[in-house]
Order: C-alpha cells, then sequence, then structure tokens
C-alpha cells in the first residue's frame, strides 16, 4: 500500500528587527528560511519601517511577513525559527518587548488554533498589531483569521500607528 504525505500547510511568518542592520537581517532571514528542505516561499511583503510597540527607548522596527508552505509540525516550525533567531544574533534578556536582531513568530498555521505553553497560535496581540496586519494583508487581502474574522475587519479597526512602507 502507497501512503501519501499530508499536504503541506500555509503558514504566515511575522519578521522583525531593529537592531544591527534590520533590513539585513529580513533579508537574511527571509533567504534562511526558504532555503529549509520542508519549507518553500509562497509570498513575501514590502518591508515596513514602524514605531516601537513597548519601551520606547529602543530603536524604530523593520517587519515583514512571509507566507510559506511547509511540511513541518507546528513545533518544529517553531523550533527551527527559534534556531534562525539565534544564529542572527538574538540575545534573550529577560525584558518584555526588548529590542532585538531578530525576532521570527508563526502568525498563522493553516486554519488551526493552537494553545501549548510554548506556542499560541493565531500570534497573541496579531489583531491590534498594525505591524503585523498590514504586511499580511499586502500578501493575502482574503485571508480569514482562524478564531478572529477576515483580515480586513481586522485592519479596519486597526490605526496605521506610524507604519510606513520601505519599498
Ligand atoms: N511563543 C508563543 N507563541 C508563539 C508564536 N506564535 N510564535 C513563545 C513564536 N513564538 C511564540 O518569544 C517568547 C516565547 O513566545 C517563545 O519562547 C515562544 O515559545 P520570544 O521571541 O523569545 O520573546 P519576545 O518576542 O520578546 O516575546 P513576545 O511577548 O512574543 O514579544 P512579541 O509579541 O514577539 O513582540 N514593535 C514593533 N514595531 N515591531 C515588532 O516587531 N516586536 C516586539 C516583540 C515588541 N515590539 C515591536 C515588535
Ligand atoms: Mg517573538
Amino acid at each position: 500500500m502507497k501512503y501519501s504525505k499530508n499536504a503541506p500547510v500555509v503558514a504566515y511568518i511575522g519578521l522583525g528587527s531593529n537592531l544591527a542592520q534590520p533590513v539585513a537581517q529580513i533579508k537574511s532571514a527571509r533567504a534562511v528560511i526558504a532555503s529549509i528542505a520542508d519549507i518553500r516561499e509562497l509570498a513575501f511583503s514590502s518591508l515596513y519601517h514602524s514605531l516601537p510597540m513597548g519601551p520606547q527607548n529602543q530603536p524604530d522596527y523593520v517587519n515583514a511577513v512571509m507566507c510559506v508552505a511547509t511540511d513541518l509540525s507546528p513545533m518544529d516550525l517553531l523550533h527551527c525559527l527559534q534556531a534562525i533567531e539565534n544564529d542572527h544574533g538574538r540575545e534573550r534578556k529577560g525584558e518584555r518587548w526588548g529590542a532585538r536582531t531578530l525576532d521570527l513568530d508563526i502568525l498563522i498555521y493553516g486554519d488551526q488554533e493552537i494553545n501549548l505553553p510554548d506556542l499560541i497560535v493565531p500570534h497573541k496581540g496579531l489583531d491590534e498589531r498594525s505591524f503585523v496586519l498590514y504586511p499580511l494583508f499586502e500578501i493575502a487581502p482574503q485571508l480569514v483569521v482562524p478564531g478572529k474574522g477576515p483580515i480586513s475587519g481586522l485592519l479596519a479597526k486597526c490605526p496605521l500607528s506610524g507604519l510606513r512602507r520601505m519599498n
């Protein structure tokens, strides 16, 4: 008997950086993610310049969203993204929402709602963050965010808060 592999899942990854040449960090992370055997890039948003959410004594951010098809489980994808953060010099100093060379968050994983101690999907706060919603809408205007509804409705309630498209 032939066993067919499950179809790949479409997932959205949020990328953010505000240290050590953020644009280069984001571009490098994109290339590394796309090079992983079990991940295929489907779309990548423009880069966005955003004001820091959280402590204000830190540089502005560059943010983007990537759409991928993946055969990795949600936890394997998380571990893979954390390894890429570490390779990009990410230091975890324990300060909530502090400056970072690279932050990779799983925003959406198929139609799943996940509530594990180490993984919450859709990403918490997704619907309040202009630097997530606007790039997401750019590449997936018809998206329905599991448990939260159509992205167009979420966007309508989310002010830009200084967000600017860079390219
Ligand atoms: N975790 C749970 N769910 C997820 C998920 N869906 N994706 C856990 C990724 N990680 C998830 O993350 C802390 C823990 O969250 C991880 O161990 C993982 O198991 P972290 O990256 O180590 O720490 P963090 O990012 O500082 O924490 P947090 O609360 O997740 O911060 P956020 O939400 O990532 O926000 N301002 C602008 N303008 N742009 C930004 O990108 N980013 C942040 C960080 C603050 N301000 C920002 C931006
Ligand atoms: Mg994070």
